[in-house]
């Protein structure tokens, strides 16, 4: 039986876990969640994840939720399959884990802020606080100057190929691209290069399509 997850694939977090399964050259189904109607909060759906949040996988007897424990899965279930999102010596995996956390502490509480204010709210109907956009763009540049120095000896995150580490930032940067500040990546050349190389993987063309939201200009 193939892995279902379930979500929509205009989430970030959902198109986190759809991105590893098209690296890892896996079937899966998708099982569409209507989030403006709520289905993610229905008891059925609260079952898989209490917290009431896409995506979940499910493999069988397993059920997982927390999109980054799911790519971590799938990337292990399939470490034979496809792109090597993982590093089997102890002291280069340890490297991708580190990225990896960096997304997950310093870059994602930034730049989805930024983009809960820009392209969520006004969604919403609502007036986006430009005070929270400040703060997080500049957390957010502090963070990538720090990218932008590892990227100049290495050519992703964790090294010289792509990893998980890589793979989990796709999603939020590619909405933030659609934002009136791009130029936070594009003035850091070698951030410029790492995010031109992301989004020109293959997987990344399949999932792309489905990441839909109405542009944000500011
Ligand atoms: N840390 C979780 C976050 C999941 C999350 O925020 N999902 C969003 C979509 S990207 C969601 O379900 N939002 C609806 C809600 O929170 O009610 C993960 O990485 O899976």
């Amino acid at each position: 039986m193939v892995m279902k997850v379930y979500g929509d694939g205009m989430s970030a977090c959902v198109a986190r876990v759809l991105l590893c399964l098209h690296e890892k050259e896996t079937e899966f189904e998708l099982v569409p969640v209507d989030l403006f109607a709520c289905h993610h909060k229905l008891p059925s759906f609260l079952s898989m994840n209490p917290f009431g949040q896409v995506p979940v996988l499910q493999d069988e007897d397993l059920t997982l939720f927390e999109s980054r424990a799911i790519t971590a899965y799938i990337a292990e279930k399939h470490k034979d399959k496809g792109t090597d999102l993982t590093r089997h010596a102890d002291k280069e995996a340890a490297i991708v884990k580190l990225w990896s956390e960096v997304e997950s502490h310093h870059f994602n509480p930034a730049i989805s802020a930024v983009i809960h204010q820009l392209i969520v709210v006004p969604l919403q109907g609502k007036t986006p606080d430009a005070a929270i956009v400040e703060e997080n763009l500049e957390k957010l540049g502090k963070v990538l100057d720090v990218y932008e120095e590892k990227l100049g000896k290495t050519k992703y995150l964790a090294g010289d190929s792509y990893t998980l580490a890589d793979l989990h930032h796709v999603p939020y940067t590619y909405y933030f691209m659609k934002t009136g500040h791009a130029g936070l990546v594009n003035d850091r050349p070698n951030v410029k290069a790492w995010w031109e190389d992301l989004c020109s993987r293959p997987a990344f063309l399949k999932v792309s399509p489905g990441l839909t939201v109405a542009p944000a200009t500011n």
